[in-house]
């Protein structure tokens, strides 16, 4: 049992290739994934535009439209929702350089195409809610961007795209490199700065991933509460990350298991879910992974969920609370510890 809704998206269901060798697991489409993510007790479906209307850059708008359509009845038919929508701008020749701020005019243009259609993707799939991941949106050359230029480019494409629909809300997902060296909006702290700058920042807030901040060298859960105490965390990509290096996509809780209690503590603690929000995680299989058992990164991530949210019910705040008073968090430290190894 949990109160929380909870999202996955089709690519957390891959073929297993990296970088240095080749797919090693079957191929499944969409629908079965979509009937697969409903057993699994996921409420919610995560999409990049194209994992909703595939080769839709050969598409007319009109087209793109009614294939979205036709994925939002195959949701329906499964009883889930569509969270959020996210322009996989970072596989497109033409995002080479990046795309919001990349060096050349016709390229940002057609960032922005794409960002619109997103957002009509976003429509027709029955959500309000646009991520960006601003994957090469940063630089591998240091001097190739003016980090000045880019950061206002970066909000100018922000204002369009407000401006194109009322409704929609933005959710940046920073991550500070990879595949680019330096990103130009990294943290959590960085989506707040950009959302201060747009012409509605009631409407661009963030969606923290764990394994991102990590890489950046913080604590999630203190990411987590930075965008909960600003009331701009929308959504969430759980998962977890063996330190400094490729980013992983590790199942929630398997490498940091304090960390990914807290993450959950804050969670609870501040309402997290109550204006619709999903427990939204982004986890990849082992490469490892054989066919039959590639869907289990997604089951032990819920269920590592559910057991520290359980563990968050059982916390006893008036033992914190004795802690904080006489200052002693040896003692306070000892607790978690015990609360998370017994049982
Ligand atoms: C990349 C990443 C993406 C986004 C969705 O690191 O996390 O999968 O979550 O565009
Ligand atoms: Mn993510």
């Amino acid at each position: 049992m949990s109160n929380f809704k909870f999202s996955v998206g089709p690519w957390n269901v891959s073929e297993g290739a990296d970088v240095y060798g080749p797919e090693v697991r079957k191929t499944i489409s969409l629908e079965d994934k979509i009937i697969m993510f409903k057993k699994l007790g996921f409420d919610a479906v995560q999409f990049h535009d194209d994992d909703a209307v595939p080769n839709m850059n050969n598409m007319t708008n009109e087209e793109i439209i009614a294939e979205a359509k036709h994925v939002k009845k195959i949701l329906d038919e499964n009883g889930l929702a569509a969270e959020f929508v996210a322009p996989r701008l970072w596989m497109d020749p033409h995002c080479t350089d990046g795309a919001f701020t990349s060096n050349s005019p016709e390229d940002r243009e057609f960032a922005i195409w794409r960002a619109y259609r997103s957002i009509d993707i976003a429509n027709a799939l029955g959500c309000n809610k646009i991520v960006l991941w601003l994957a090469r949106e940063g630089t591998l050359c240091a001097e190739s961007k003016s980090a000045v230029t880019a950061v206002k480019y970066l909000v100018e494409a922000l204002n369009k795209m407000l401006t194109y629909d009322k409704k929609i809300k933005i959710l940046i997902e920073p991550k500070p490199n990879e595949p680019v060296d330096r990103s130009f909006c990294g943290t959590i702290g960085h989506v707040m700065g950009v959302s201060a700058a747009t012409i509605d920042p009631s409407r661009v807030g963030g969606l923290l991933e764990s394994a991102h901040a990590v890489l950046a060298g913080l604590d999630p859960a203190n990411e987590i509460g930075f965008a909960l105490a600003m009331g701009k965390l929308w959504g969430v990509h759980l998962n977890d990350q063996n330190g400094l290096k490729f980013d992983q996509d590790r199942s929630f809780g398997v490498e940091n298991l304090r960390q990914a209690f807290n993450q959950v503590k804050l969670l609870v603690e501040n309402g997290y879910g109550k204006n619709g929000e999903y427990i939204g995680l982004d986890v990849k299989a082992m490469r490892t992974t054989r066919d039959d058992a590639g869907w289990q990164h997604l089951t032990n991530s819920l269920e590592i969920f559910r057991i520290l949210e359980a563990k968050v019910a059982k916390y006893d705040y008036s033992f914190q609370e004795k802690c904080i008073k006489e200052r002693n968090y040896e003692a306070l430290e000892l607790y978690v510890m015990k609360l998370l190894m017994n049982g």
